[in-house]
Formats: structure tokens, C-alpha cells, sequence
């Protein structure tokens, strides 16, 4: 460390040099990433509010009682008013936050068990890792989807949580949650579904008349739901959501720090402190953009996807994993060629796609940030490549 400081104007063009390595969402480069730009306004507020601690609440009663607020209205979103939830580091943070709740809600199974579909995230095996919880995992069918009865079959005694995907990670599917709904509603299991992706995707995507099945609260046996706005939120990074039907888990799960100077109070957080910023900001992106902004942006969204979808379909060689569910498309080859090939040579050429070796395919994140002329551009350099490769 350097015992005089620089002058600002040295040290911010020392930054601009070094930043330049990253890629940005503005080029239209990055197409594998469920992060975006957060909405500009959303950063104008948080930019008012960054030394806000959601951590020690009592101090910041009016940033907790936003949070109450924004937890009102995203359970409208979600079809049960009476939730509770919180925001947290991301989605790994409140997915860890419902793997502990179902353990913790079953002291009677010494060796407790979750059942996921094997497209689950991959902060279930660091949740199961941390709470010393099994992690089973149900197979998929050839179409992607999940495998409804070998999924019953591993749940046994000690299944204390069973886990549905609103939006997987690969391929933005959703899982047939009212139907692991039924399979868990008369037994004492947790059922959590994350929807860390889909949360702010599926509900605007009902409005546009897409026929989503039920897979929020409206679904009886759901217990939590994870919905991020650091994804299709356009919250600032980080931001998860976590919510929770039955409030009384708080008071019996929840932690307690006596000391802090704003008093005592309960939470879920494996973080201390926390961010208040983001959520005043997030606070303020849903007042701004309102439900109809949200609708619009999903819109474009999934015709840019539907775009791409259909180029795809025109490329020798290569398919659609599946037909694209919402805002992710799944890019694998018709006769079973390596998609890491491919994935190499759109590096080389600066696209940042995801690569899901498992299931070879390459994945794109239609994200807000994507626009047509990406697409098109992609489009061509993929065309390319395929044929450099020849593959056919
Ligand atoms: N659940 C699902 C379904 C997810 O897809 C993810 C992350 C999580 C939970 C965990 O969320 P956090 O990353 O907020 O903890 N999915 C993204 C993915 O794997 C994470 C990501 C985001 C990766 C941006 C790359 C990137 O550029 O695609």
C-alpha cells in the first residue's frame, strides 16, 4: 500500500485502463450471463443510499419498512398475500436459506435427505455440502424434463425437502410443480421451488398471454420460493429474494443477535450485514417501471428469443435442445458432435456463451441487454464456424 494516496483524476484512469479487459453487457458480447445492466434509475436511487444495513435493521427502520413493502408486492406477483421474505445475496444465499429450513423442521430424521431434479443449481450441492444434508438427484427424460417418477421414487423417511425449478439453469424449463406438489402435499416435507430466474419473468409472461403452469404459491404444498432481482429483476447485483409461506418459521428458525444497537430481531441471512441499498433500489424499479414496464421488457425479451430460436432451426448441423420456455435457448448439434468446439471458437470471436457439457449443449441468456443485431451478428459467426468445423 502506498504510504501518500494518488490523486483521484490518477486513480480513476488507472481503473478505466485495468476495466478495459472486461467484457460488457452494452456490447451485446456477453449472451450466457442471467445477470444485466440494472435498470438506470434503480442505480440513481441506489447511489443515494449505498451505507444502508439491512444487518442491523432497528438503526434503518424506514429501509426495513421498504423491504416489508417490496415483500407486498412481489407476493401479489406470486399469488399469496400473506408471505413473508427478504432479500439476500443472491440466489445460492436463499436456496441455502430453504435447504436449512427443511432440515431444521425435521430434528426427527438423523440423516435427512433432499430430492432435486438433476438440472438443479449448483448452490443445492453447496447447501447439502454445508448442512450435511444427501443430496438425491432425479434424472431428466431425452426432451429435458424432468423424470416425475423416478423423482417419487427417491423420496423415502428421511426426505425432509424436496426441491421444483421454475426456470433452470440450462434451459429455463419449469419443472411440472403442481405435480411434485401432489406427490408431497399430505406428507411433512418442505417443498421449495426455485424460481431465482423465472421469478421476474413468469408472472409478466402470463400477461402476454403465454400458457405458464402453476408453479408459485398458487400451487398449495409450495412452502418457499427463491425470486432474484439481480436477474430479470434489473436489481442492482447482489440482490435474492427469498420467500416463505408459513411466517411462524421465523420466530422458531430464525437467528438471533441480542447485541446489535438497533435491538434484537430474527433472521434467516447467513450474511450479517447486509445491503439496504439494493433494496431501496429494487423498491424503486418496481415503483418506476410498474407492472406494464416489467411486461414490455419480458416482451421484447421473448422475441428476441423466438428470433434466435428460428436461426438456429435454419443452420445445418445444429438444434434447439428443446423449444425454448422462456428467455433461454439450448443449442446442441444434430448428430451428437462436441459442443465445446463450437463454444472455443465463439470465445475466439469475443460470444460469451454458456457451455453445459453434461448435456452438450451451449447456452443463451436472452437478457434485456441482447438485442437484435447481436443476434444477428452471432447468428453469422456461428453459421461459420459450424461449417468450418463441418459439422453436419
Ligand atoms: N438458481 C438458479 C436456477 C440459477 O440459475 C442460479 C444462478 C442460482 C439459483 C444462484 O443464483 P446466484 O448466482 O445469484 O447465487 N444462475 C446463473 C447461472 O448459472 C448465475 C450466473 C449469473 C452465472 C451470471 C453467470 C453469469 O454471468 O447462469
Amino acid at each position: 500500500m502506498l504510504r501518500e494516496g494518488l490523486e483521484k483524476q490518477e486513480i480513476l484512469k488507472i481503473l478505466s485502463e485495468k476495466l478495459k479487459k472486461d467484457y460488457s453487457y452494452k456490447s451485446g458480447s456477453i449472451l450466457g450471463s442471467m445477470c444485466t445492466e440494472p435498470f438506470d434509475f434503480g442505480v440513481e436511487v441506489y447511489m443515494n443510499y449505498i451505507s444502508k444495513n439491512l444487518g442491523d435493521p432497528g438503526l434503518f427502520l424506514g429501509t426495513a419498512e421498504l423491504e416489508e413493502e417490496l415483500v407486498a408486492e412481489i407476493a401479489g406477483l406470486l399469488n399469496d398475500k400473506n408471505i413473508i421474505g427478504t432479500f439476500t445475496t443472491g440466489g445460492s444465499e436463499a436456496n441455502l436459506i430453504a435447504m436449512r429450513i427443511a432440515k431444521e423442521l425435521r430434528p426427527d430424521i438423523s440423516n435427512p435427505e433432499v430430492v432435486v431434479p438433476c438440472s438443479a443449481h449448483v448452490s443445492f450441492d453447496k447447501a447439502a455440502n454445508l448442512l450435511g444434508i444427501k443430496l438425491k438427484k432425479a434424472n431428466l427424460d431425452d426432451n429435458f424434463e424432468l423424470d416425475l417418477n423416478h423423482f417419487e421414487s427417491l423420496i423415502n423417511k428421511n426426505t425432509c425437502g424436496v426441491v421444483g425449478i421454475a426456470g433452470t439453469t440450462s434451459l429455463g424449463l419449469i419443472d411440472p410443480i403442481e405435480d411434485i406438489g401432489k406427490i408431497v402435499e399430505d406428507e411433512n416435507i418442505f417443498f421449495h421451488v426455485d424460481a431465482a430466474f423465472g421469478g421476474f419473468v413468469l408472472p409478466f409472461m402470463r400477461y402476454l398471454n403465454y400458457k405458464i403452469p402453476a408453479w408459485d404459491f398458487s400451487v398449495k404444498a409450495v412452502d418457499s420460493i427463491t425470486a432474484d432481482p439481480h436477474k430479470m429483476g434489473l436489481g442492482i447485483i447482489p440482490s435474492g429474494g427469498f420467500f416463505l409461506r408459513d411466517s411462524s418459521i421465523l420466530q422458531k428458525l430464525g437467528f438471533e443477535i441480542p447485541y446489535l444497537a438497533g435491538g434484537n430481531f430474527k433472521h434467516f441471512h447467513i450474511v450479517g450485514t447486509r445491503p439496504g441499498g439494493t433494496v431501496i433500489a429494487f423498491w424503486a424499479i418496481l415503483k418506476s417501471l410498474g407492472i406494464n414496464g416489467f411486461i414490455e421488457i419480458v416482451r421484447e425479451c421473448m422475441e428476441n428469443t423466438q428470433y434466435l430460436a428460428a436461426c438456429i432451426n435454419e443452420i445445418n448441423g445444429l438444434k434447439l435442445a428443446t423449444n425454448p420456455v422462456m428467455n433461454v435457448v439450448g443449442i446442441t448439434t444434430e448428430n451428437n458432435d462436441s459442443i465445446c468446439k463450437i463454444d472455443e471458437k465463439l470465445r475466439k470471436k469475443n460470444w460469451m456463451v454458456g457451455k453445459f457439457e453434461d448435456f452438450n449443449l451451449i447456452r443463451i441468456v436472452v437478457m434485456p441487454h441482447v438485442q437484435k443485431i447481436h443476434l444477428q451478428n452471432f447468428i453469422n459467426d456461428l453459421e461459420k464456424i459450424v461449417k468450418e468445423l463441418n459439422i453436419s
